[in-house]
């Protein structure tokens, strides 16, 4: 397929987004939408790939959803095509995603970001959700996501003032898992892409599951959803061979069945 807003490679066993309307700070808009969930749909289907990056440019991740764009939606429009919720399937991808963000990270840019299974920044990064500035609040899942990142102070305050944060702040807040130098972002992204790409595809998925299911559920519930996911996976050939590596002091070689 042929992308107009994105660069899209694989790297290895690594599927490799770049999203790429530079004339708009990578704003989101809606060929940005339908061009995501085709590299995520074509990931998905390629056994091969066992980790997905995205990133943007130095400049910008995302400057947000395109306000050009959306400027003149009405709301009954906007009602009944239910706008937005095409982002859902971003946020359900089922092989591990992770952000590689440099430079500004706001409003729905900061919310893609937020989809994604963690986040690794460079020093620029600039963290924030705008909308309030625009008379509008966040959409994507901002108000929801970012306060289970960092907690009430700190989103109410990144949300009710529309300020950004640096990097050293959204590291601090546990918004981000690594800040690294510029130079150094996509190449700790992959290193950590291909880790995980490395190990048994079903482990992997299911450790996915699991942390996102302690957002979903209660403690008693997680506990249970985590046991049963553990005791399944001894129905892998993997972890026979996992543990027989480990015992046999060598290197496993993951048939991700
Ligand atoms: N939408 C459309 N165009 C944008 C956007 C955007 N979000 N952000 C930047 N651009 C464009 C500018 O209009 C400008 O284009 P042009 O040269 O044609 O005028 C170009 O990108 C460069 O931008 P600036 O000249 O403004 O660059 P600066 O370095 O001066 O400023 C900023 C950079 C601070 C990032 C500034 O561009 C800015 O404030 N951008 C808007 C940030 C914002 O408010 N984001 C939130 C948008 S609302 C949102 O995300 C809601 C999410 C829920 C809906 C999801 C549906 C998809």
């Amino acid at each position: 397929m042929a992308y107009e807003t994105l660069i899209v490679e694989t790297r290895g066993n690594i599927g490799l987004v770049t999203l790429n309307r530079p004339q708009a700070l990578n704003a989101l808009n809606s060929t940005v939408l339908k061009e995501l969930k085709a590299a995520y749909a074509a990931f998905h289907a390629d056994e091969a790939i066992g980790a997905i990056v995205i990133t943007g440019s130095e400049r910008a991740f995302a400057a947000g959803a395109d306000i050009k764009e959306m400027q003149s939606l009405q709301f009954a429009d906007i009602y009944k095509s239910d706008f937005i919720s095409g982002w859902d399937d971003i946020a359900k991808a089922r092989k591990p995603v992770i952000a590689a963000v440099s430079g500004f990270a706001l409003g729905g840019g900061c919310e893609l970001a937020m989809m994604c299974d963690f986040i690794i920044a460079s020093e620029t990064a600039k963290f924030g959700q705008p909308e309030i500035t625009l008379g509008v609040i966040p959409g994507m899942g901002g108000s929801q996501r970012l306060t289970r990142a960092v907690g009430k102070a700190k989103a109410m305050d990144l949300v009710l003032t529309g300020r950004m944060m640096d990097a050293a702040e959204a590291e601090r807040s546990g918004l981000v898992s690594r800040v690294v130098a510029p130079e150094r972002l996509l190449d700790e992204a992959l290193a950590a892409a291909e880790k995980i790409a490395s190990l048994s595809q079903p482990s992997v998925m299911m450790a996915k599951e699991a942390v996102n299911r302690a957002f979903e559920t209660t403690l008693e519930e997680g506990l249970r959803f985590e046991r049963r996911l553990f005791h399944s996976l001894f129905a892998t050939d993997d972890q026979k061979e996992g543990m027989a590596a480990f015992v046999e002091k060598r290197k496993p070689a993951f048939q991700h069945r």
